[in-house]
């Protein structure tokens, strides 16, 4: 299997990010996450790394606001120029604005800190010296994945980093800029039907956003209810797409505590609604947060559980780009993730 791999990501590395209650702590999406990662693959014998190919913006820009990418790609160096302190020591700084826009009247403020109010929804969207490459980066890993779909005929993983699954069109968040797996999708789509299933622990409510109005792209996630969890105002049961796309967009909304029975109970569900809808290729943003004792979840999935929803969503039959997203527990993701993906091997 093709696992399409960049060392950029190293480029991006905020030396912080601020949880609830205003504590500043460490970056949880971190690189050794890819470390681990790596380790794990190295120790299989059906798995090729491979460097992504350069698709340039334009697959990017058909997804994302070229304002909000221009925002991105040039937030750091305004930010230095607005705060000079900042470059006596650039390592132990990251750029995060302190008012968030209501959006209530869609007007892009001129200046960087009101577009960074505009385009940023958290605190955990950090923008580094590095950022930028590091995520067109990310986005080159899925769409040399969706590529490899095609051409190979088989599945192919991302390694992406950072994930991208809470990123709409003009927004990050969630630790997330570009949407990795709304590109590859939305790439794929002009050769086919796609459905993209995401089994993160958190809602991708990014992706939610981007294909919410239409119907040749159905989405689906799996998720901890946004009542309780992160991204808390979308993601709930009853947002079934608009327009062209009602009907087109499904969420499954889990209770705290959800094990390998509850959550596969809910992937059988979600799996009849993509074989009815009969798509040509599968992406599925995959974040291994639903793992018992995720530091950032609360579901109490197993690495049998692992194997098993591997087994399920590869019982599809389906040419898939398998993209990764987020999965904290450091110590376990290398394991976790090759549980998953040996189901696909060709
Ligand atoms: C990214 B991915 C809430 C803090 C939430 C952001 C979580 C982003 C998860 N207590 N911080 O979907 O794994
Ligand atoms: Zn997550």
């Amino acid at each position: 299997m093709k696992i399409f791999y960049s060392e950029t990501h190293r480029k991006h590395q905020p030396p912080f990010e601020v949880f609830d209650g205003g504590k500043r702590v460490p970056y949880l999406e971190n690189t050794d996450r890819m470390d681990r990662i790596l380790t794990a693959i190295e120790k299989t014998d059906w798995t090729e790394l491979t460097p992504p190919a350069d698709f340039g913006l334009d697959p990017i820009l058909a997804v994302h606001d070229s304002g909000y990418i221009a925002f991105l790609e040039s937030a750091w160096r305004e930010w230095l120029i607005l705060d000079p302190e900042v470059s006596s020591s650039p390592e132990q700084n990251a750029f995060l604005p302190a008012t968030f826009a209501l959006r209530r009247n869609p007007r892009v403020p001129s200046t960087l800190l009101g577009k960074a109010g505009y385009y940023i929804m958290d605190l955990s969207a950090c923008i580094v010296a590095g950022t930028y490459e590091a995520i067109l980066s990310s986005a080159n890993c899925a769409l040399s994945a969706a590529k490899s779909v095609i051409s190979d005929r088989s599945s192919a993983f991302a390694l992406c980093r950072p994930p991208g699954h809470h990123a709409g069109k003009d927004y990050a968040g969630g630790y997330c800029f570009i949407n990795n797996s709304s590109v590859a999708a939305n790439w794929l789509s002009a050769k086919g039907k796609v459905a993209i299933l995401d089994i993160d622990y958190h809602a991708g409510n990014g992706t939610q956003d981007i294909f919410y109005e239409r119907s040749d792209v159905l989405t689906i996630s799996l998720h901890g209810d946004p009542d309780f969890e992160y991204p808390h105002f979308i993601g709930y049961a009853d947002e079934t797409g608009a327009g062209a796309g009602l009907g087109f967009h499904r969420n499954f909304p889990l209770p705290k505590g959800t094990g390998d029975e509850g959550y596969l109970s809910a992937l059988d569900e979600a799996l009849k609604l993509i074989r009815d809808f009969a798509p040509n290729y599968l992406v599925v943003p995959t974040g291994m947060d639903t793992f018992d004792g995720d530091p950032l979840g609360t579901f109490k999935v197993t690495r049998a559980g692992f194997a098993e929803i591997g087994k399920r969503i590869a019982a599809l039959g389906l040419p898939t780009a398998i993209i990764m997203e987020g999965g904290y527990a450091n110590a376990a993701l290398g394991e976790n993730i090759v549980t998953l993906l040996e189901n696909f091997k060709s």
